[in-house]
């Protein structure tokens, strides 16, 4: 009985929560949480142009990074790439903000419409260069971010 109990004891600490699984390699990449909300929103001048409604309005982050946004506000929200170097001064998306595409920030993306509480899928953060986004229904708030990938 003594030998079984001991043989358990081992095979339990063999499965601790937390240790690195068998067969990874290399560190796990980060994920980054950007949150969403319109209510807390603090308008600020960026290199872009204003931007607000999302926080960090710019997120920093190296290749490898996956990216999410969760909606801390109380509706719904979007986040939505926008090609360019700097916000246009009128909202640039169609209808097909709405729905669902990308997993790669160079590739473009939109969350789709983002309820209270609710998180878009993830994206990685997969090539250097600034990526601007902005929510479909919000954008002249400003809704706006940036996402600057070293
Ligand atoms: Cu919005």
């Amino acid at each position: 009985m003594r030998v079984v109990s001991l043989l358990l004891l081992a095979a339990l600490a063999a499965c601790t929560p937390g240790a690195p699984s068998a067969g990874s390699t290399g560190a796990a990449a980060a994920t980054t949480t950007i949150d969403v909300s319109l209510t807390s929103s603090v308008v600020t001048a960026t290199a872009y142009g204003s931007a607000g409604g999302f926080s960090p309005q710019v997120t920093t982050v190296p290749v490898g990074t996956t990216i999410r946004f969760t909606n801390v506000d109380s509706f719904a929200h979007t986040a939505t790439s926008i090609s360019g170097a700097t916000f246009p001064a009128s909202s640039p998306f169609s209808a097909s903000a709405l729905q669902l595409f990308g997993n790669t920030l160079s590739g473009g993306f939109t969350s789709g419409a983002i309820a209270a509480g609710a998180s878009s899928q993830t994206l990685l953060a997969d090539a250097p260069g600034t990526y601007l986004y902005g929510c479909f229904f919000h954008y002249g708030a400003p809704m706006r971010g940036a996402i600057v990938v070293h």
